[in-house]
């Protein structure tokens, strides 16, 4: 039982029970017998957040004994998932929790669907940053996730005639039992206006800031828990006007006028843009990230002031992680406190910010890179431009000093004078931080030889790799019960803390009986994702089949197309009569596409097509499925990679970072085809060569065909396959009559291609067929499985954090176990 002063939250059966039937009747007025499903769902969340906000309390409390370094991890989306049963695992309390429900005639499972997630991000990084606070409360880091309370979160996405379509998701409509408001934690953030520079009485050189709307934020805070030991906060601003927003001083025009102010405060955390790898440059943007930024910083100078510390050990007190450039006009931020309003020395600001952050690159491709316009930035945060252009005008001296060239300092200023003059914010992030890291090998190196070459050559020092990780407790332990508990049974259960340890399962790759085992987790996995597949999809699939999945945001990029046309081919073989070496396979789709992004919709329609041809013709269906499950989030995501054979991470090498699903499916016993891109690289490396499907062109080849002037048409002509599947996207048979349909994508592939489809296309087709080969050997595959399984040590995302503490935050992880 756990004392907490405030009296006892215990965690058995009883306690339980007794609190969960306390929150019915008084936080919600209901008694058992007359509920809704959502009473019982918030009731019991309730119930668990109490225990979750007093790992929290009690974690605080440690880590201000201890004095550390705390970390902030700044980041504009988290993609925590359902909180219910993650928070039951690691308080270890999901049997009695059952019990309980069951004593009351109440399931579990069912409770655990009714939960929805709070979707505030896109994809990968946004996830990243959950698996990220699930390590660090895990390993007893002292440590705060700062970001933003979207009104909406990602949009929901339904598929109608194939397309997709777009809903607003309304996560709060039942609200939030998860998070506490803290109306008392607030703070002003202004906008616009202009400066004033003066010199005051003692002879300081000041400046302030008169801006034009002033918006306040309030704090939201939600505990997320670490495995048995600690507690950390999500703190995510809210938007609400100021309190000077007066209602009682009005006359008709003027309260209408008052009320649209508000309004329009609200507006800055009201939703979250859907652009992934792709900027808008959006005035409503650069508020949020301003935001967040402000407020968050703000706080943390109000946590270190109230300490009765000093700001000029800040950067001994905190390090900031910049999880992309989202939250890089911190760095200006920061600047702008410490001399504006805090009275410090530029040169005293200027050290101690570049010591406090560190900044993480997510992405090379060059529309994802965050610039700003000088003129938005200018009218929006006409201060920040002031400091950028100081940062910068020092910067480019020390650059000259150096004897750089012109060439080069052009190329290295924070602001771009190609063109409408802009300030690129990766240049911002890497000259206020004290390390820039990528997230995979690959991309790291990359990251140095590409996009901040001129930079790592004037500091070498500061850049480091840090390989992304994924929490295998979420994404093992309670998304696949049934390849935990066989696991747990051979090796015990120390993997939850130290997924190295799953090693020891090498030795059971070829004993015959855990084998058998381990095909019936996998069969179960599929027969549970076969229903889900049918309520969703109308679909029915046959779980004996080879479930081949690719599952990500759809981009050109990623390449799902390529798997289309492999489908296209085998139908095509199919229909020829040619069915000889195909294994009976169901192709698994699922993600969404940003809805200004064209191609990526019409690659959804394209699968949908597919899929409605092969599904419906019986001389196919035998053979193959192809299903598109909409609306891909977390929880879904859970449900799909324990059911996976085989895991597709297709992009094209240098595009992709690192990936992340790469590593949820591997975990969960999928074998990998995939190119040398990301994190594939190293995944490769662990499982060993033999136990994945490599394919496609290097990294080196892809610049080298591009050099010497690739012509993809010249592919289209050469090879009969590829003309006969590429022509199939016009043909009636799969346009029903709309052969118009796909000639976007047609015309992309033979004039442009610019991820070299048709280049790595044989490369793919041909390993696809040693994939085909191998699943009709079940006990080879099932070896490979296995050792796939138990080489996975390198990829939770706790050795990720355990890399930040040493390579970049200078902090020990302590486990603070009650
Ligand atoms: C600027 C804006 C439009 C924007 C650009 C890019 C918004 C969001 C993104 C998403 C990027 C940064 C992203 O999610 N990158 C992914 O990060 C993962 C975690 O590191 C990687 O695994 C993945 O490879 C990478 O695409």
């Amino acid at each position: 039982s756990l004392g907490t002063g405030a009296g006892e939250v215990g965690l058995s059966k009883e306690d339980i029970t007794k609190d969960f039937l306390h929150k019915l009747f008084y936080h919600l007025g209901r008694v058992p017998a007359l509920t809704t499903s959502n009473d019982i769902y918030t009731a019991m969340a309730l119930t668990i957040r109490d225990r979750a906000l007093r790992k929290f309390v009690r974690s605080i409390e440690k880590f201000t004994q201890q004095d550390a370094r705390g970390i902030a991890y700044f980041s504009a989306e988290y993609l925590p998932g359902p909180h219910l049963g993650n928070n039951l695992l690691n308080l270890e309390i999901v049997d009695e929790t059952k019990a309980a429900l069951t004593e009351l005639g109440l399931d579990l499972d069912e409770l655990l669907d009714e939960e929805e997630e709070p979707g505030l991000g896109n994809g990968g990084l946004g996830r990243l940053a959950s698996c990220f606070m699930d390590s660090l409360a895990t390993l007893g880091i002292p440590s705060i996730a700062y970001g933003i309370r979207y009104e909406f979160g990602i949009f929901k996405q339904e598929i109608r005639e194939g397309w997709q379509m777009e809903t607003t998701d309304k996560w709060l409509h039942n609200g939030n039992p998860w998070e506490v408001m803290r109306p008392e934690i607030s703070y002003v953030v202004k906008f616009g206006g202009r400066t004033e520079h003066s010199t005051n009485g003692q002879n300081r050189y000041q400046v302030d800031w008169l801006p034009e709307s002033e918006i306040k934020g309030t704090a939201y805070d939600t505990p997320i828990l670490g495995y048995q030991s600690n507690g950390i906060i999500m703190r995510l601003w809210k938007a609400e006007a100021v309190e000077s927003f007066d209602f009682s001083v009005y006359n008709m025009g003027d309260y209408y006028r008052a009320v649209e102010k508000k309004l329009r405060s609200e507006n800055i955390t009201k939703v979250l843009y859907p652009n992934d790898e792709n900027l808008s440059g959006k005035e409503l943007r650069l508020k949020q990230q301003y935001f967040f930024v402000s407020c968050s910083l703000q706080d943390m100078i109000n946590l270190h002031t109230t300490q009765g510390r000093e700001l000029k050990n800040f950067h001994e007190k905190f390090a900031i992680q910049l999880n992309d450039t989202h939250p890089s006009i911190a760095v200006a931020e920061l600047m702008r406190l410490f001399v504006d309003e805090h009275e410090m020395e530029w040169d005293e600001a200027w050290d101690i910010t570049r010591n406090t952050f560190a900044y993480t690159n997510h992405t090379l491709l060059p529309e994802a890179l965050e610039k700003w316009a000088v003129s938005l930035l200018g009218r929006i945060l006409p201060r920040h431009l002031e400091i950028i252009y100081e940062i910068n005008s020092r910067f480019l001296e020390e650059l000259r000093d150096k004897g750089f060239s012109g060439d080069q300092i052009a190329r290295m200023s924070l602001i771009d004078e190609n063109g409408e003059p802009s300030v690129r914010m990766a240049h911002l992030a890497t000259v206020g931080s004290f390390k820039v890291n990528g997230v995979s090998e690959l991309h790291s190196r990359l990251l140095k030889s590409q996009v901040l070459n001129d930079f790592a050559g004037l500091w070498p020092q500061k850049f480091t790799n840090v390989t992304n990780g994924v929490t295998h407790r979420r994404f093992l332990a309670m998304s696949n019960p049934g390849l935990a508990n066989l696991i747990s049974e051979k090796i015990g259960e120390g993997w939850l803390t130290d997924l190295t340890s799953f090693k020891e399962l090498e030795k059971l790759a070829e004993n015959e009986d855990f084998q058998k085992r381990w095909r019936e987790v996998k069969l179960q996995n599929k027969q549970a994702l076969t229903q889900f597949i049918k309520e969703q999809t109308g679909v029915t699939v046959d779980p004996e089949m080879l479930f081949d999945v690719q599952v990500k945001r759809i981009h050109e990029y990623k390449r799902q197309h390529l798997m289309v046309l492999h489908i296209i081919d085998l139908y095509l073989r199919i229909k020829d009569g040619k069915t000889e070496n195909i294994a009976a396979s169901t192709f698994i789709f699922a993600g969404k596409a940003a809805p200004g992004y064209f191609l990526a919709k019409l690659i959804i329609r394209l699968i949908t097509a597919v899929a409605e041809l092969v599904n419906e013709d019986e001389e196919v269906n035998r053979f193959i499925k192809v299903v598109f499950l909409p609306n891909f989030n977390v929880k879904q995501a859970q449900r799909i990679y324990p059911a996976a054979d085989l895991s597709e991470q297709i992009s094209m090498a240098g595009k992709e970072a690192s990936g992340t699903g790469n590593m949820k499916f591997a975990l969960n016993g999928a074998l990998t085809i995939g190119t040398l891109d990301g994190a594939n690289v190293e995944i490769r490396e662990e499982v060993g060569e033999e136990n994945f499907f490599l394919f496609g062109q290097t990294t080196e080849e892809i610049q080298q065909t591009r050099n010497e002037g690739y012509r993809p048409y010249q592919y289209y002509e050469e090879n009969p396959k590829l003309k006969k599947v590429l022509d199939f996207l016009s043909s009636e048979e799969l346009t029903k009559g709309d052969t118009e349909l796909f000639k976007p994508l047609y015309h992309n592939l033979l004039q442009q291609d610019p991820y070299q489809l048709l280049k790595d296309f044989d490369s793919y087709c041909s390993k696809k067929e040693e994939v085909f080969k191998l699943w009709n050997d079940k006990k080879e595959w099932t070896k490979k499985s296995i050792l796939n399984v138990a080489r996975m040590g390198k990829f939770s995302s706790d050795r990720s954090i355990r890399d930040y503490c040493e390579k970049i935050w200078n902090v020990k992880p302590v486990k603070l176990k009650e």
